[in-house]
Formats: C-alpha cells, structure tokens, sequence
C-alpha cells in the first residue's frame, strides 16, 4: 500500500525522529512510504546519505501546492495532530467521493497512562468531509498501540562486572540537579550525547571528581543508537524515542519527560514508572526511592534528593538491571506498532 506520513517539528528530534523511525519500518516490511517533513534537513543527522533508507522524503507541501485525489496514499499518517495540509485534506475528501477513502491516522504521544486503551483506534469523523480520522495511541500494554520496535533485538544484557567503572549514558535537557549529582560520581564514565546536559557538563568539567570520566560521543545515525545505548549500564534519556530506544536496550532507564505546561508530564512520568517498576523484583521502598529521584531529575520535586538519593540508588542497581530485563521481554511479547498498526489498516481496507 501507499503510505503518507505527514511531520512538523515541534523542536529537538522526538518529530523527525518518531517519524522517520515508522517510515523506514513500514519501508522494511515493504510499504510504498513517502515522509512529508517541514524540516526535512534532520534527516541527515538521523540517517545520513549516502545509504540512507530510500523512504521518499518531501518538504512540506506549501500554500500553494494542489493534489489531486490520485495523488492521495491509501493510508495517511498524521505524527502527534500535526494536521496535513488543507490542500490535501480536500483531495482525501474528493478521493472518499469516489470511492477510495484512505485510512487516516492520528499517531499520538506515548503514554502509559490508564485512558490510553480506551482512546485508542476511536473514529473522529470530520465535521466537513466523507472522511474519519482514527486515534492511534502506542502504548506499553496489549491494548495500546504497542511500540516501534525493529526485529532482532538483542536480548543479553547485564550489570558491569565488579571493579569496572560504571557506564552512563546522559541525553537529556538542562535541569538543574546535574551538578550536585555529577559531584558524587566515582568510579564512573558518563558518556554524554550532544545534548543541553553536555554544555552543562562541560562547564563542570573543572569540579569532576577523579575517577569520573567523560566520553564525549558523536551524533550517531538513528541506525546505530541503539548499539551506543547497548554499551552503557545505566540510561537517562529523555523524549519520546530515545525513551523507548533505552527500554529496548534492556539496561535501567532514566527518563528525563518533555516538559509541558502547568507539569502536565508529572502524570504521565508516575505512569510510566507505575508499569515499569515491578514489585516482584523491587521492594516498595526502593520503588518510593526511585521514583522520588526521577521526579527530582525531571525538576518536579527538589533538585538536591538526587544527589541525596544517588547512594541508594547505587545498592538498587542490581534490582533495577533485573527489573529493566524483565520489562523489556514483558514488552517483546506484545506485538509490536507497525504490525499491529497494518492489521488494523488491513482490516479497514476489507
Ligand atoms: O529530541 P527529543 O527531546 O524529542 C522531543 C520528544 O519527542 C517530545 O515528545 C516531542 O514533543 C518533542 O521532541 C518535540 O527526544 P527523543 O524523542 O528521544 O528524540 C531524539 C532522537 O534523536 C531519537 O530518534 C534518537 C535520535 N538520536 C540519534 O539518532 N543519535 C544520537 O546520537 C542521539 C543522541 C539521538
């Protein structure tokens, strides 16, 4: 099938990067794909040319661009409520006059909040035109959308061996707990992605305690991120895709949400750590303990319990490995969003 995806970016990557990682997906399982992208230049850092997936990429379409019902796919994909453009809104609807409606789809933020499995696949009929808009929410239970996930995830992943300096992995936002936190690492490597926390490193780098290392990495191609994540013990990430990439890697992770107004993402990060963390592995103390330091990373309580936190949740690492294991093959066996996301295409095509 013919396959539209339509992107704006907000800012950072999450957009482009959602996006390109379900074009080249649906690409992968032989889908004819064109990305609709205002800017369409991230892609050479996502996945640079010469090489690069031959999804069909197209800057977005200006005012004065037409389209004519033909030129319409059989399945338009809106990433987070972008809204295609009004031009080609209008040739869905004269497609949907004569007889090939396409199947369109809102593709929302991840959550892991509860009403996600009740909102998901919901018809929105549109108010002017022949046409229905569907809700399509990823998610981290069988009834959500399920997660981009591409085959043949490595499913090894363990502790460092006693003796070895930990691994971190920083990709995040600047926030104001680094520097006390940054303070007490020992017997640690932080390998920092270019990121706003870097700058913020890199202005502490006089004030590091010896035996803390920093490993400046490169950009990486979205192709080669996840190996990247794979090589480090504990991840902080942050967005959307980096988020879901850490939790793929099987190691701990670290969320650092995109920040919305009036703490809307407090909801939405206690969500998430209430699925992940498991009480069969993690004691109702150290789950309290964890959450009360990601909250504090996230700016939503005080800055100075991570720094505070940071020794017990040292002692919890082993717990935490078991624990992100256990979440990643309770994820593999659900099925994952592209193939879930073309069943429920096939079945509207019928
Ligand atoms: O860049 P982000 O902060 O994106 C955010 C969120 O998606 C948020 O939900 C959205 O509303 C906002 O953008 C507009 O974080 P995220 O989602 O992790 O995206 C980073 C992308 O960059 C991801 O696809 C991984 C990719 N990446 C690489 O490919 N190579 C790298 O070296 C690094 C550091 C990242």
């Amino acid at each position: 099938m013919r396959w539209d995806i339509f992107c704006r970016v907000i800012d950072n990557y999450g957009d482009a990067g959602v996006s390109w990682r379900l074009a080249r997906a649906l690409y992968q399982e032989g889908e004819q794909v064109r990305l609709w992208i205002d800017e369409p230049e991230l892609l050479d850092q996502l996945e640079p040319l010469p090489g690069r997936t031959p999804v069909d990429i197209c800057p977005w379409p200006g005012d004065d661009q037409v389209f004519t019902a033909s030129e319409v796919a059989d399945v338009v994909i809106e990433a987070f409520a972008c809204d295609p453009p009004a031009a080609y809104v209008a040739a869905m609807a004269e497609a949907a006059r004569s007889g090939r409606a396409p199947v369109w789809i809102n593709l929302e933020y991840l959550s892991a909040e509860d009403w996600v499995g009740a909102h998901h696949q919901l018809p929105s009929p549109h108010p002017r035109h022949p046409l229905i808009k569907y809700f399509y929410f990823p998610g981290f239970t069988p009834d959500s959308g399920g997660l981009i996930r591409e085959v043949g995830i490595p499913s090894d992943s363990a502790l460092p061996e006693p003796g070895r300096p930990l691994r971190i992995f920083l990709f995040g936002y600047q926030q104001p707990a680094l520097s006390d936190w940054v303070a007490l690492q020992q017997s640690t490597t932080l390998a920092v992605a270019p990121c706003p926390l870097a700058k913020q490193i890199a202005g502490l780098a006089e004030a590091l305690p010896a035996g803390c290392q920093i490993e400046w990495l490169p950009f990486v191609p979205q192709t080669a991120f996840d190996a990247v994540l794979r090589e480090n013990d504990l991840l902080f990430v942050r967005g959307e895709d980096s988020f879901v990439r850490a939790q793929w890697a099987g190691k701990p992770v670290f969320w650092q949400i995109y920040p919305q107004a009036d703490d809307a993402h407090l909801v939405k990060l206690r969500a998430f750590y209430e699925h992940y963390l498991d009480p069969e592995i993690l004691e109702q103390e150290a789950r309290s303990h964890f959450m009360r330091f990601i909250l504090a990373w996230n700016g939503l309580a005080d800055p100075a319990e991570c720094a505070a936190l940071w020794p017990e949740i040292l002692r919890l690492l082993p717990g935490l490995q078991r624990n992100a294991v256990a979440w990643r093959d309770r994820l593999l066996r659900q099925p994952d969003l592209v193939s879930q996301l073309r069943s429920f295409v096939a079945n509207l095509v019928k």
